[in-house]
């Protein structure tokens, strides 16, 4: 594991803790909504294959207006190497209200493997999934992130 990763874990476990510490008897907080700062944000894939690394311009994520996510995907087991000929696709939903995004954003490679998403806007406040699909070998690996905004 990474030092990055670690540390990301680490803030994670401290602001869910925190969150405990708060709310007393009630439940805790899911970690995923620690993720309002503290980019880049990181998550292996649900299939376990993959760590998928993003960051958005500007951060933090603005209200109905245009942003970029920066991705960039590794070999969950060997995570300090870029992953090579890996496609993404970048989409997001809003899961209490059953909608996604009123735009298609484009998806265009960088020089060093990093995967650029123009168009992004989220029209709405609450809860947002960003789904990062990533392409590889005619399989398809989705990493989540949650985000309130
Ligand atoms: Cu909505």
């Amino acid at each position: 594991m990474s030092p990055r990763l670690l540390s990301s874990l680490l803030v994670l476990f401290a602001v869910s803790c925190a969150d405990v510490g708060v709310a007393g008897d009630e439940l805790p907080m899911p970690a995923d909504d620690a993720l309002v700062g503290g980019q880049p944000w990181e998550q292996i894939s649900r299939d376990g294959r993959y760590l998928v690394r993003v960051s958005t311009d500007p951060d933090p994520i603005p209200f109905n207006e245009p942003f970029t996510v920066d991705v960039d995907v590794f070999d969950a087991s060997s995570p300090s190497k870029s992953l090579e000929g890996a496609s993404v696709v970048v989409d997001a939903w809003m899961p209490d209200h059953g909608h996604g995004m009123n735009r298609f954003p484009k998806t265009e490679p960088l020089d060093n493997g990093r995967q650029r998403v123009r168009g992004m806007l989220f029209h709405m406040l609450g809860k947002w999934e960003l789904n990062v699909d990533v392409i590889h070998e005619n399989l398809s690996s989705r990493a989540t992130f949650e985000i309130t905004l």
